[in-house]
């Protein structure tokens, strides 16, 4: 099948990485809307819908808020219920072109998420697979990460471990899913550095974290998840548009229906 947007070099490189960043995805005039747009989300928070879900943290000791984000919204579940904008920027065709060129060409939604790294914001989710808190018949999943601001090690990078995708399933911490340090060899882990409009895709079962924020400025993403058509839910996916069709035999589905400026 020919690719609809990537070079073979990418695909090649997800395939055996699990990961691939994507520099310079969105461009500046792109990111300057999509930040507005994220910061009326983060500030304008009350008469939205019920089921776009809002999470806080406190300031620990030594921070303060970023006035970009002076709530300190540290997470939002189904920002894909917050208006035309956020519907266009799930089921934007250049990122379901990429993965339908990752997964394959009949490709659905599988959920929406915003997580943020607030000053002084300390991940103690640690090591992970997405796959144990998603389960489906296949795991044909894979994760969209779009960074609203620079981010670098204690700056709120994701990090990866490369080919840890094609390991099946890690040991866990009981009644947890993080993954113990002694499986993820530092001289193997991978820092994601990323600027404002860079784009990972993240594999199911690629393993991954989230990095602290020590510093005084928040950083922010968007994750939005997409899944084979093939692939079936096992675990309840309860979340906004999940399963919506968004490609068929590589074809595009769905128009664009923000109007504003
Ligand atoms: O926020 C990040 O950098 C990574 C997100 C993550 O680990 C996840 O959502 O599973």
């Amino acid at each position: 099948m020919s690719l609809l947007i990537l070079d073979l070099e990418q695909k090649q490189f997800f395939d055996d990485n699990g990961y691939l960043l994507l520099k310079g995805f969105y461009g500046p005039a792109e990111m300057k809307k999509m930040r507005g747009e994220f910061h009326r989300l983060v500030t304008e928070i009350e008469n939205r819908p019920k089921n776009v879900k809002y999470s806080f943290m406190d300031a620990p000791e030594g921070y303060a808020p970023d006035p970009f984000n002076p709530r300190n919204v540290v997470g939002m579940m189904d920002q894909t219920l917050a208006g035309a904008y956020w519907f266009d920027q799930f089921t934007e065709p250049r990122i379901v072109s990429v993965l339908v060129d990752l997964l394959g060409p009949d490709l659905d939604f599988h959920n929406g998420k915003i997580r943020n790294k607030p000053p002084g914001f300390v991940c103690s989710q640690s090591w992970h697979q997405d796959w144990p808190y998603e389960r489906h018949t296949e795991p044909d999943l894979a994760a969209a990460i779009t960074y609203l601001d620079p981010s670098g090690f204690e700056a709120g990078a994701t990090e990866v471990l490369p080919g840890s995708h094609l390991k099946g399933e890690y040991p866990t911490g009981e009644n947890s899913h993080t993954i113990p340090d002694e499986y993820v060899p530092a001289s193997e882990q991978v820092v994601l550095e990323a600027e404002p409009g860079d784009v990972a895709i993240i594999h199911v079962l690629v393993v991954h974290r989230a990095g602290h924020n020590y510093t005084p400025r928040a950083r922010h993403a968007i994750i939005n998840e997409y899944k084979t058509a093939a692939t079936i839910d096992q675990w309840g996916n309860s979340c906004a548009f999940a399963g919506l069709p968004l490609a068929r035999n590589g074809q595009l589905l769905l128009p664009r229906v923000y109007r504003g400026p």
